[in-house]
Order: C-alpha cells, then structure tokens, then sequence
C-alpha cells in the first residue's frame, strides 16, 4: 500500500506554489518517506528553510518548521541544534539560497560538522525570482542575468560540501526516486553535517530560456549530464568527462559539534 503523505502535510496550505514540472515536490515526497522510515516524532523534527521556491516546502509539512530569511537557513538551523542537540534538523534550501547569498554559512556549516542534514533543491537558477543565473547555472546555459549563456564555471555543491567538511555527501535526481530516498535517508541517518545535491528541473525559468523542453525532457538531460558512481570504475575519463557523478559520493566520521562542545563545557565547569 503506497504510503499516506497527507499524514505530513498541512493540508489547509494546499494547493501548493509550485509550477507543474517542477521538481521540488518529488523531493519533498522523498523527504517525507525517509522520515517515515525513520518513525520519529514529529516534535522532534525541525524543517529549516530560507526564501525561494525550494523553501516554500517547510511550510507544507506538518512538523516544526522555520521559514526564515534568503541564505540564512542554516545559521537559524545551527542555532536550534545548539538549543537543544536532541532535535532532528532538516535544512530545505535553494542552489542560489545555499551557494550564493548563504554560500558562507554553507562552507562554515560544513566545517563545524553539526548533526544537522541540508538539502539543496538544485535548479541550477533562481526559480522565485524569474530566472536569474545561480552559482549551479552550467557555463553557456541561459539566465535572465545571463541572456546569451554564463560564461562563469559552477559549483559543484558536492565537491565544495566535501572540500568544507562535510562528513556525508550525496547527489541525487529527482527521475530517480529510490537513489533519492536512499541518499536521504542515509543523509538523516549520519552523525553529522550532511549535504544532498537534489537536482529538480526548473520548467518555468530554466527550462523555458534555454529551450530545454517540458520536465520529462529536462529530466533526460539531467540523466545525461551525469554517471551512476557505482559505475565510475568502469567508465572511462573520456566516458565521465564534463559530467556529474551520481549517489553516496562521500562518507567519513569525525567529532559532531553539538558533542564536542558538551564536552568541553563539562570539562571548563569542573
Ligand atoms: C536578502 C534577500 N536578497 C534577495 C532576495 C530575493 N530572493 C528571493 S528568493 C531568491 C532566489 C531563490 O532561488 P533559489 O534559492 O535557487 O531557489 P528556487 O526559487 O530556485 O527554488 C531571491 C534572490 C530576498 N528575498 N532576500
Ligand atoms: S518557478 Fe521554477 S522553481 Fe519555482 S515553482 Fe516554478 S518551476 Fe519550480
């Protein structure tokens, strides 16, 4: 029996903002089933988000929930961990909200390694705003900033997320459900600062200036772009080059923040 989303969701905020085609909401769906696996409390989960499409879905999602400022979701997220480290923190943010205006909090949230799971709902635009050019945007591709293509090299968010200290790193697309599921359930399950590349095709803004087609078309691009990690040992450099390596792309331990700090308060009050 397929699972009960309405269990999660604030119904009274329906019909939602999203444009048909967008990909936001598979993700959300994603989120909702690795909760579901998890079978926490719903009072002991905290959906963050800043301003943007992308963090519009905390507000749809029957758990404390915090809609915040553009950029700054994670700083509001890291305070809420440090009130109370039993929380369960989830950040929803946008390519341009993460790696833009709130790419500083990004590369620090990373470095502190809290236990806290961020989400980048990644459409490599910025979809609420009509369609400015994102640090995510692919050189040559269109934005309403960019009219005859960027000419400026993206983030990677997985590699800056590795760089930084992240201690899980994912990437997903939103065509491939299970491998989406997956990694954020694996992303939830880590102790620590996680990250997940969520690619979701914008078909208002991206899709339309850089003639990319309807969301199926987008999403075989997306397919396109990238190989399955579990396969990189068998490809070729020429076979990978110029594209996006999918799934767990990065896992290590090392102390959480939250605890540290425990620790370190026990110690100086002794
Ligand atoms: C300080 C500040 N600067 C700019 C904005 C305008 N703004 C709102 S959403 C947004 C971009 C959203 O793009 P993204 O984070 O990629 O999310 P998407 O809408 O694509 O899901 C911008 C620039 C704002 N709300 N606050
Ligand atoms: S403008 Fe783009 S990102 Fe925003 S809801 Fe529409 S398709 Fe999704």
């Amino acid at each position: 029996m397929s699972m009960d989303y309405f269990q999660y969701l604030r119904k009274e905020r329906m019909p939602h903002i999203w444009c048909p085609g967008c990909g936001h909401g598979t993700i959300m769906k994603s989120i909702l089933r690795a909760l579901d696996k998890l079978k926490w409390a719903k009072d002991d989960v905290v959906v963050v988000s800043g301003i943007g499409c992308s963090s519009r879905t905390p507000g749809y999602l029957d758990f404390n929930t915090l809609h915040t400022t553009h950029g700054r979701a994670l700083s509001f997220a890291q305070g809420v961990k440090v009130a109370n480290p039993n929380l369960k923190v989830i950040v929803i943010s946008g390519d341009g909200d993460a790696m833009a205006i709130g790419g500083n909090h990004f590369i620090h949230a990373c470095r502190r390694n809290m236990d806290i799971t961020l989400i980048v709902f990644n459409n490599n635009i910025y979809g609420m705003t009509g369609g400015q050019a994102s640090p995510t945007t692919f050189t040559g591709s269109k934005g309403t900033t960019a009219p005859y293509g960027a000419i400026e090299q993206p983030f990677d968010v997985c590699n800056m997320a590795q760089a930084s200290g992240a201690t899980y790193v994912a990437r997903a697309l939103d065509i491939d459900a299970v491998a989406m599921d997956r990694v954020i359930l694996s992303a939830l399950q880590n102790k620590g600062f996680s990250v997940v590349d969520a690619w979701s095709q914008c078909t208002t803004y991206f899709g339309r200036q850089n003639k990319w087609g309807d969301a199926s078309e987008m999403m075989d691009r997306y397919k396109e772009m990238t190989y399955n990690v579990r396969l990189a040992e068998k490809m070729s450099p020429e076979e990978k080059a110029g594209k996006y390596p999918v799934g767990m792309l990065f896992q290590t331990s090392r102390p959480e923040w939250c605890e540290e700090y425990g620790k370190l308060i026990e110690r100086v009050s002794k």
